[in-house]
């Protein structure tokens, strides 16, 4: 090492930076070793500025010296700041004065909400909320609901099959329908349930379908039950949840497991729109459910609740529901 006094500075500058480095332990205490030793107007740049009073021999040495020792201290000082970034917070360095601050409370999706409120307007009339399987056997989303597998309606149901390949009988349910059979199968009559629960189709999206959306799916069994008695609940679950002067209107639909079947709509703003799908329950289906389809008679309704939310929120697009964004969340 020459003996200028410029390269003992060097020197010098060596010893007192990694020893004050050692011993900066705080985020500020970093920062201001920088600006001692690395900033523009530190010690190490002053001795390169130094560096023009000498002559180019010592020049030589000494600028190659100052340059490693900048790259040296550099990386010190990044491991250091690291060591301190990743430090635990001292004790007694958190301002216990500082005034609290409110969580973020988190909320009922407005699906589950809408949900919450149909099945509690059925609940008030009698009906038990349950739930069903949405990874469900293709013989109960269309064989028992009187649908066989060269049925037309199956294409109305654009199914996702759990493996398309084989197109094995397992599916996710395209209507929450399977849940009619499910039910009758395990239960003796009197039955009074509604079912919520996702569904899936197979189809584009658009302003008014999603691939993925909920249902509300309504059955009662029992003795002597008529067309009246699903008038009756469906005008008052209306009357709940739209309120007393909504007009309704029922008209002929068809669905292989209702005979008759109709589609009820409401009056929105001197348009009709259709709500739910609904109807007696089909001879056969009881049947098949092990029903005596002589002694007992049914009603069965199906509605999209998110459908049902868009005309009382006026949400103009459907795809909103599962988007995930808080600006839309919040605002229920
Ligand atoms: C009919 C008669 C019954 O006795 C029982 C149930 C039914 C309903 C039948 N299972 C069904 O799924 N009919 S539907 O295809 O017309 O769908 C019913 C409701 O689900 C629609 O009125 C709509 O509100 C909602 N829906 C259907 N496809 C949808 C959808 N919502 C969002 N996106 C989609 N792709």
């Amino acid at each position: 090492m020459p003996t200028t006094q410029s390269s003992e500075s060097v020197e010098e500058l060596k010893i007192d930076a990694t020893s004050a480095l050692r011993s900066a332990d705080s985020r500020d205490q970093l920062e201001a070793w920088r600006v001692e030793y690395l900033g523009r107007k530190g010690r190490l740049t002053s001795v390169l500025r130094g560096l023009g009073s000498l002559d180019i021999e010592q020049r030589k040495v000494v600028g190659a010296s100052a340059n490693r020792l900048r790259a040296e201290l550099e990386s010190l000082f990044d491991e250091r700041l690291q060591q301190a970034k990743s430090a635990r917070v001292p004790a007694g360095s958190i301002d216990v004065t500082l005034p609290g601050r409110k969580p973020a409370l988190g909320g009922l999706h407005p699906s589950t909400q809408m949900i919450r409120e149909i099945t509690q307007a059925f609940n008030e009339m009698g009906f038990q909320t349950i739930e069903g399987p949405e990874i469900e056997l293709e013989r109960y989303n269309f064989d028992m609901l009187n649908i066989p597998a060269d049925h037309p309606a199956r294409d109305q149901f654009d199914t996702i099959w759990v493996d398309q390949d084989s197109r094995d009988d397992i599916l996710l349910r395209t209507h929450t329908s399977p849940m009619q059979a499910r039910v009758m199968e395990k239960t003796d009559p009197p039955v009074r349930v509604v079912v919520p629960g996702k569904c899936y189709r197979y189809e584009a999206t658009d302003a008014t379908h999603e691939w993925q959306f909920n249902q509300v799916e309504g059955l009662a069994v029992d003795e002597g039950i008529t067309f009246a008695d699903l008038k009756g609940t469906l005008y008052e679950f209306a009357r709940r949840i739209f309120g007393p002067s909504r007009k309704v209107r029922f008209r002929c639909d068809y669905f292989p497991f209702v005979e008759p079947g109709v589609d009820m709509s409401i009056d929105w703003n001197g348009r009709w729109i259709e709500i739910m799908g609904a109807g007696m329950v089909h001879p056969k289906v009881l049947e098949n459910a092990g029903y005596d389809s002589d002694k007992y008679t049914g009603f069965a309704f199906g509605m999209g609740p998110e459908r049902i939310s868009m005309l009382r929120n006026d949400i103009t697009d459907i795809r909103h529901f599962f988007a995930n964004d808080l600006r839309f969340l919040t605002q229920f």
